[in-house]
């Protein structure tokens, strides 16, 4: 089973270059932890940017939030990413038919594919949603994780609608590199190859418990250790209150030590 397995190991056997790279980062780095920089300026986001760049296998991005949006924001973030060694996951959560999504992706104000190593996607659409962003985004060499699971209380992708997200991963490998979730899935239907696939969690927290609006917190030893994720998704737990970079570096150390628990278990 993957999650038994060091990260630089699973970057070996990958054949996805996105995959490859963000398992290398994160054990080069020893940093199992993503930051989600939900703010609306471009000034705040390149100042956390900066300020927790070296703790981060990956930036989460929401470029849609920004009031004041341009190009210079994209060179600037491409550039934190090559001086502090992480990927970009613009958390798009594209949702439309194969045909639509595939110029959401490409086109628009923010060409999100031209500088966004991940993207996400729901599968409400059915299977064509994954085949439009992969037209865009194989040539490009990128990595699309599907919704499989939510965060939120009373989330309707849940049972038969979670193992379809981990059907539609398998058929299509290529771009598909893992999900978004709560837990690991392979154990709920028979795994028929060899495959591997990452598994990124949001709704973490160490303090709070919930935000009032539906979202619901759990430990990046719950979500590491026990639920068998790879990624912990950290915003308001790190830019929300008191001192970034130590937060950063809190849940940098957690996520990291609940990983090295995992593989000597
Ligand atoms: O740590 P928070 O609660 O401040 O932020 C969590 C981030 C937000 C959400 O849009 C996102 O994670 N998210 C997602 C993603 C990453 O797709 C899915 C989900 O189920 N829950 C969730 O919070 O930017």
């Amino acid at each position: 089973m993957a999650q038994s397995k060091r990260y630089s190991e699973r970057a070996s056997a990958h054949t996805n270059p996105t995959a490859i790279r963000l398992f290398q980062i994160m054990e080069r780095k020893q940093t199992n932890l993503s930051v989600s920089a939900d703010v609306t300026t471009k000034a705040e986001l390149l100042r956390i940017t900066d300020a927790v760049g070296p703790y981060i296998c990956c930036l989460k991005t929401h470029i849609d939030i920004l009031s004041d949006f341009d190009h210079d924001l994209i060179d600037q973030l491409t550039a934190l990413a090559k001086k502090h060694d992480f990927l970009i996951f613009e958390d798009r959560k594209f949702a439309d038919i194969g045909n639509t999504v595939k110029l959401q992706y490409s086109s628009g104000v923010h060409k999100i594919a031209s500088w966004s190593h991940i993207t996400n996607a729901h599968i409400v659409p059915g299977e064509g949603i994954v085949k439009g962003l992969a037209e865009v985004g194989i040539p490009l060499q990128r990595g699309l994780l599907l919704l499989a699971e939510m965060s939120s209380a009373g989330s309707l992708a849940t049972g038969e609608y979670t193992l379809e997200a981990l059907r539609i991963a398998r058929r299509n490998k290529e771009f598909c590199i893992g999900f978004i979730g709560q837990r690991r899935l392979e154990g709920l239907i028979p795994v028929e190859e060899k495959e591997d696939f990452i598994y990124m969690s949001p709704g973490v927290g160490l303090t709070s418990k919930g935000d009032g609006l539906g979202q619901q917190y759990r430990t990046p030893r719950e979500v590491i250790l026990d639920s068998g994720c790879d990624v912990i998704i950290v915003g308001r737990g790190i830019y929300g209150s008191g001192d970034t970079v130590e937060n950063a570096k809190t849940y940098q150390k957690a996520g990291w030590d609940a990983y090295l628990e995992r593989i000597e278990k």
